[in-house]
């Protein structure tokens, strides 16, 4: 995929072997998302999975901050005349759709705050690291507005029904190391280490059966309300087809000739 975007345009798109960055490129704003963001964001996120040559994605933000959630000065987005439904349906709603239903893994690298909308594209993603002076704010109830972009999902699921009213509803920072404890994230570095961190769990991840982990993500999401018997058939379903698929023979054959496999499934 040719990185065609501009060095300031709002969002960045570099492609370098089978490590597709997405970088949120405001950050005078912290990474606020205006509608021109939006505008670039979901089609990258498109780009990227309709690229056969790009196994993992990584999202991240420029400068100090990952992402401050909507820009709140934002004309197209503020307004007696904006309907803010409106703006969650034609916006969060399809980019967080588009996160959990990507072919490859998708890894938020949260280099610094995560506010609002931001913490929660944080969370969309299948891995979260998170560099240590990290923090992730559930802005909304500051503003008087509920989590948005997957939140009132995404919170209860990963930490349970306690926390997530706890983060939700006092809107207090959560530090990177706090949110590693509780088990909203995967992971939290160092600072020195973050950008190796990230790029080493993109390479491995990227040497991965794409398929089958996304195939996991969608039989996780799809598993949490449903009860075990139907979580049990679609399990079954699932690994019927990627049983028929290259990546398993590969796989078992590599096991037993004690060789690393080449996926190539998406
Ligand atoms: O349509 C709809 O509104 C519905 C959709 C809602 C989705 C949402 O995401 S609602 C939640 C929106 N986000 C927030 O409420 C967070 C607002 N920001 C903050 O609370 C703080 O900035 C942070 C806690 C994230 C970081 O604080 P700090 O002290 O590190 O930085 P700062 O000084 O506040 O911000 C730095 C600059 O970024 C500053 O600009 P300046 O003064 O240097 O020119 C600040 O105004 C700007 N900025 C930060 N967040 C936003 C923002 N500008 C516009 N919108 C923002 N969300």
């Amino acid at each position: 995929m040719p990185d065609t975007s501009p060095a300031h345009a709002p969002v960045l798109t570099h492609t370098e072997g089978p490590v597709c960055t997405i970088t949120l490129n405001r950050p005078a704003a912290l990474n606020a998302f205006t509608a021109e963001m939006h505008d670039l964001l979901l089609p990258a996120l498109h780009a990227a999975a309709d690229d056969p040559a790009v196994r993992v994605v990584l999202l991240t933000g420029a400068g100090r901050g990952f992402c401050a959630g909507q820009d709140l000065a934002d004309p197209a987005m503020r307004g007696p005349d904006v309907d803010v439904a409106a703006v969650v349906e034609r916006f969060y709603k399809p980019l967080a759709l588009r996160v959990r239903s990507m072919p490859v893994p998708v890894v938020a690298a949260v280099n610094g705050v995560a506010a609002g909308a931001g913490a929660n594209l944080a969370l969309c993603c299948d891995l979260v690291v998170a560099a240590r002076t990290a923090s992730f704010i559930q802005a909304f109830s500051r503003i008087g507005l509920v989590p948005d972009c997957g939140g009132t999902w995404l919170l209860p699921r990963l930490v349970g029904r306690a926390r997530a009213l706890g983060l939700a509803m006092t809107g207090d920072k959560l530090p990177a190391e706090a949110a590693e404890r509780m088990g909203l994230i995967w992971q939290c570095v160092d600072d020195a280490e973050f950008p190796a961190a990230v790029q080493a769990l993109a390479a491995r991840l990227a040497a991965m059966p794409a398929r089958a982990l996304a195939e996991t993500r969608r039989l996780i999401d799809a598993a949490a309300p449903a009860p075990l018997a139907e979580a049990l058939s679609w399990e079954a379903q699932a690994q019927g087809e990627l049983g028929r698929a290259h990546d398993f023979a590969e796989g078992v054959t590599a096991f037993f000739a004690k060789r690393p496999p080449v996926f190539k499934d998406r």
